[in-house]
């Protein structure tokens, strides 16, 4: 009889529980069910939410915690019109995984910026996948115009083939290369032309094979547009004499016949001791550049590029494009529009930008060590370049590096 039927102790325990139980499992599931019936009932919906509710249960069991980026948030709206940059060939795949994996892990990541990759011959579909691979983002993979690349007709193959000679005897690195001259080519005055940058203003070259020793706390494209600022390194060094004897005085006749492009409050003195009388060898390393694109598409830069261009240097000598974009940056901008990354710890072969201020290299989780910097070592041009910007007079070296 139900009147007299006395549970025993462990029996009511056992029920108190179940019930409690199947009550908290009401409650929780009606509090997490969209609506009454979607828990209720026994269709799909119903699994679907019991299913998320276990996924959700065995993630927060088991899951480690993600890792955040601990820079700005990502906010579409302070973005700048940017993209990352590289020239590439497919045989460089390698080098440029790496690089790509890098720049994506300290700061792309955060902030998804698209991916251009130019070639002069077609990517192939192992490149495309490879780098696709790594790249939240857009990607675009672009060839090359044919005459943006190829040594021209104009030049006179017989001098451009005695040029190389000279410079395969006096061991100068890439003397003898014809494709690393229309590299040095393209990157000074073509680059910029390439219809798949057209729609961008802002860009930041990546080489192949460098590593990116620093987490970015801030997007470098939104410090240029709100300080002004055009052209950004993060090494400068000195250049092989020997690959640009006649660059200089082809600067200089450019720069008597066209006054009017020389900027008020430039950065001459970084790239001579004797107010242009003669280069000093100074130059920003440019296999790392952010910069505007609007610099190099601008009458002045244009006007510059196709005078030396027409001096046939490029082939004739060995005129690389890092003292080219330098000079004219030194040149057609005040000098406060070029600006030092030094917070980019970066590395290319064989030279590395390490942080040594404590506060920003700890802030970046730095990998290098800021022993091993580059900046006031004997080929380094930081020192030309400190005073310059502090607008003190040059000062040459008691010893030039030999
Ligand atoms: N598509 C293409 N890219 C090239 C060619 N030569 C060089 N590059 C790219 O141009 C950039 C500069 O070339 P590098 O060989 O790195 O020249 P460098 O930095 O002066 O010298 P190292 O890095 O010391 O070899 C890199 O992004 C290369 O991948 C080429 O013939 N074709
Ligand atoms: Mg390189």
């Amino acid at each position: 009889m139900l009147s007299t039927y006395r549970p025993s102790r462990p029996t009511t325990f056992v029920v108190i529980l179940c019930l409690s139980v199947a009550c908290l499992t009401l409650l929780l599931l009606q509090l997490h069910a969209p609506t009454a019936t979607g828990f209720l009932g026994t269709g799909a919906g119903a699994d679907a939410d019991a299913d998320e509710l276990l996924l959700a249960a065995s993630r927060a069991r088991t899951s480690t915690p993600v890792w955040e980026p601990p820079m700005r948030a990502h906010n579409a709206s302070a973005r700048a019109n940017a993209t990352m940059l590289m020239l590439a060939r497919n045989s460089d795949i390698n080098g440029v995984v790496q690089s790509v994996r890098e720049a994506e892990d300290r700061f792309n990541r955060a902030y998804g910026y698209p991916w251009v990759f130019l070639n002069e011959e077609p990517f192939s579909e192992d490149f495309k996948n490879r780098v696709g691979n790594l790249i939240q983002g857009e990607v675009y993979f672009g060839q090359i115009p044919h005459d943006h690349w190829y040594q021209p007709d104009w030049i006179d193959e017989q001098r451009a083939a005695a040029g190389r000679k000279q410079l395969v005897r006096q061991k100068v690195i890439y003397g003898g290369s014809v494709s690393y001259r229309n590299m040095c080519r393209f990157n000074s005055g073509f680059f910029f032309h390439h219809p798949l940058l057209q729609k961008y203003r802002w860009y930041w070259r990546v080489e192949p094979d460098v590593h990116f020793h620093c987490d970015m706390q801030h997007d470098p494209f939104v410090y240029m547009e709100e300080h002004n600022k055009t052209y950004g390194f993060t090494i400068t060094m000195l250049e092989f004499e020997k690959t640009i004897p006649t660059l200089w005085p082809a600067v200089r006749e450019f720069m008597d016949a066209n006054p009017q492009y020389i900027a008020p409050g430039n950065a001459l003195d970084y790239v001579s001791y004797n107010r242009g009388e003669t280069y000093n060898l100074c130059h920003f390393w440019s296999n790392f550049e952010i910069a505007d694109l609007d610099f190099w598409r601008g009458e002045a830069y244009r006007k510059f590029f196709d005078f030396l261009d027409a001096k046939g240097g490029f082939y004739y000598e060995r005129w690389g494009d890092a003292p080219v974009h330098s000079i004219a940056a030194a040149l057609f901008l005040p000098k406060e529009r070029i600006h030092f990354f030094r917070e980019i710890g970066y590395f290319h072969h064989p030279f590395t930008h390490c942080p040594v201020e404590r506060d920003i290299w700890q802030a970046g989780r730095c990998s290098c060590n800021p022993d091993d910097s580059f900046d006031y070592t004997g080929y380094s041009c930081m020192r030309q370049w400190d005073r310059a910007l502090a607008g003190l007079a040059p000062e040459m070296p008691n010893q030039l590096p030999g």
